[in-house]
């Protein structure tokens, strides 16, 4: 029997839905560009079965992907829970045999493997094209692989044996010039370890540099920056150790009293010229871009003063400060040159938005102008009847000039929140900023999941595309052109019905 009411599943708009599905020839509002052939994947996650712990987090629902298929101007979707070791096994238990986020401590003794934690992945947060595969990723585990299609799950990925590190980043970065994947797992060999191994595949899959480093203490480092020469791993107050883990505790603790470091290691060493800098206590969960230009390595994060997880509690019981959650584009600037552990850091704007910005991506680790973002505009309305997600909805779209400082904002509606948003260039060959912007809202007036498709330079919608009910909560998503991926046509196969004669 499965019984969500004793929490944390929220009612609602994100009551868990359960099912999977397709939904041939989606309804269209408005014109889907016709030079858009690909798809736009989403991973995140809702508990199949009730946590075990009623105070669980997000963070540990089970992984699901979905896909939009967008092919001459129509849109299919699909939607599949990522059968990891963990959803399978609770299913044929019929019941929840895991634990809290990622405290292997809790789970059923059945399933409990505590020498490998990977076992008990969720993959829920983000996809990844790399190679002609697709994947479903958590920084916990290795990624899961996924049919790009029928988004059936074939499982785990090691690129043939070539990545050792136990755990994978879900926010691995393809150099958009060589084509290298620039991969690592933090806690790399084991639960709570302070050893980051990070990987370089070139395009093809093949193993170009291994890279090993110590942190200075074990926090999530969950994204990375990369440039031409240097990758940037952010480590901060998110605490965790075997103690916290043995009494049952959530994987991470926030603690406000540690300092930020960014360790800066050379893409072609070994990882034993590690640098890190040091500087006060922030959050930096995502990146956005980054260059090394001469002795200095130049980063852009969009970072906040304190904890924006109201769900990981601090280690020293202070409230969640919502001002502290605040984001703002930062840029940070390294001296390699210099033997001072300190750095510059600079707010580009006071205007706050969601910590899940993005960049044309041709530009990765190259000189550009427009950071992609979501963000809650003040100005605009909102339903508190029928708006449903708090008066601080995510409710515009936003694009920053950094050369000029120019915003410009598209707002969703008064009735709803906005996910990640995510720019596709028109064609491999448009300037920066020419193309699309596409991403998921949730309607809360109609209780229905909406995709978002928009021109990015003029930032007006071109069309809404809606489906019937209302879809998982996204992490991550990613657009991926259908030269990237075997991806096929999601139509309905051939039939073979009898007829009355
Ligand atoms: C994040 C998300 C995760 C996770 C750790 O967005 C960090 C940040 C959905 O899972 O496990
Ligand atoms: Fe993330």
């Amino acid at each position: 029997m499965v019984d969500f009411t004793a929490g944390p599943a929220p009612g609602g708009f994100f009551s868990p839905l359960r099912f999977e599905a397709d939904v041939f020839d989606c309804e269209v509002e408005g014109q889907v560009p016709q030079d858009l052939n690909g798809a736009f994947y989403r991973v995140g996650g809702e508990w199949f079965y009730p946590p075990s712990y009623p105070d669980d987090i997000p963070l540990s629902t089970d992984g699901y992907i979905s896909m939009f298929r967008i092919n001459n101007g129509v849109v299919d979707f699909r939607g599949r829970w990522v059968k990891t070791p963990r959803f399978l096994n609770n299913l044929k238990a019929r019941r929840q045999l895991y634990g809290k986020y990622r405290n292997p401590y809790t789970y059923d003794p059945s399933v409990q493997n505590l020498d490998k934690p990977y076992l008990g992945t969720v993959a829920n947060t983000a996809p990844l094209a790399h190679n002609g595969k697709l994947f479903a990723m958590k920084e916990d585990a290795h990624p899961i692989e996924i049919d790009p299609m029928t988004l059936e799950t074939i499982g785990a990925w090691d690129f043939d044996g070539q990545y050792t590190a136990q755990t994978f980043s879900a926010h691995p970065k393809i150099d958009p010039v060589s084509g290298d994947l620039v991969c690592y797992g933090y806690e790399a060999t084991g639960l709570c370890t302070d050893d980051v191994w990070a990987y370089i595949f070139s395009a093809d899959g093949q193993l170009k540099n291994e890279i090993r480093f110590k942190v200075p203490y074990v926090s999530a480092i969950h994204d990375i920056v990369i440039t031409q020469e240097h990758i940037i791993f952010p480590v901060f107050g998110f605490v965790t150790g075997l103690d916290k883990l043995q009494t049952a505790e959530l994987h991470w603790n926030w603690d406000p009293n540690m300092p930020t470091y960014y360790g800066i290691v050379s893409r072609e060493g070994d990882g034993s010229d590690a640098r890190w800098f040091r500087g006060p206590s922030s959050v930096v969960m995502h990146t956005i871009n980054g260059r090394t230009e001469g002795s200095k390595v130049i980063i852009e994060v969009p970072s906040s003063d304190g904890n924006f997880f109201p769900f990981i509690p601090s280690v020293d019981g202070s409230p969640f400060n919502p001002v502290e959650a605040r984001h703002f584009i930062r840029r940070l600037t390294f001296d390699l040159a210099s033997s001072s552990e300190t750095f510059t850091e600079e707010i580009l704007d006071p205007t706050d938005i969601v910590d899940l910005a993005k960049v044309d991506h041709r530009y990765l680790t190259l000189p550009y102008q427009y950071v992609y973002s979501t963000m809650h505009d003040p100005d605009q309305p909102f339903d508190e009847e029928r708006g449903g997600s708090g008066a601080r909805a995510v409710n515009s779209f936003c694009r920053y000039d950094l050369g000029t400082g120019e915003w410009r904002k598209y707002f969703v509606g008064d009735t709803h929140n906005l996910q990640e948003v995510s720019f596709i260039p028109r064609n491999a060959d448009a300037p920066e900023g020419d193309g699309y912007l596409i991403g998921t809202a949730s309607n809360y007036a109609e209780m229905r999941t909406e995709l978002l498709i928009l021109d990015a330079q003029e930032m007006d919608e071109l069309a809404r595309v809606s489906l019937p009910f209302r879809m998982t909560p996204q992490v991550h998503g990613a657009w991926y052109d259908a030269s990237e991926l075997p991806m096929g046509d999601t139509g309905y196969p051939e039939y073979d019905v009898r007829e009355q004669s």
